[in-house]
């Protein structure tokens, strides 16, 4: 009796352990994107080549922004993501955030000052 139950529970932890691989290998497909506002009146968001992101296939996505002003934030706004503001106006620093895109068109700005943006399309 005794070892009829050792048996089951090494057996249930293999089938945690194959998981827990899967779930890994699923995790580093995710790209990232980086986002960049200030420290002037500028905003960009750049794959991790450096290449300005103008489209991109919908799909789950890491946002990495780095913001280098206390006077901006960095808020993105789109299918499924409304105005969502990733970094705070007060914050210096680099938060980052999963978020899955939709197709349609995503814009990412400064709240305080909204002719701070740029644009990009999601297929
Ligand atoms: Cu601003």
């Amino acid at each position: 009796m005794r070892v009829r139950l050792v048996v089951l529970a090494s057996g249930a932890v293999l089938v945690a352990v194959g998981i827990a691989a899967s779930a890994t290998a699923t995790t580093l497909v995710v790209p990232t994107l980086r986002g960049t506002i200030g420290p002037g009146y500028t905003i960009s968001l750049k794959s991790t080549h450096g290449k300005n992101v103008t489209t991109l296939k919908h799909g789950k996505y890491t946002f990495s922004v780095r913001d280098r002003a206390n006077i901006h934030n960095f808020t993105l706004n789109g299918p499924g993501v409304r105005n969502k503001m990733i970094t705070g106006t007060s914050f210096v620093g680099t938060k980052t955030v999963a978020l899955t895109l939709k197709k349609g068109t995503y814009t990412y700005y400064c709240t305080v000052h909204p002719t701070i943006t740029g644009t990009f399309k999601v297929t």
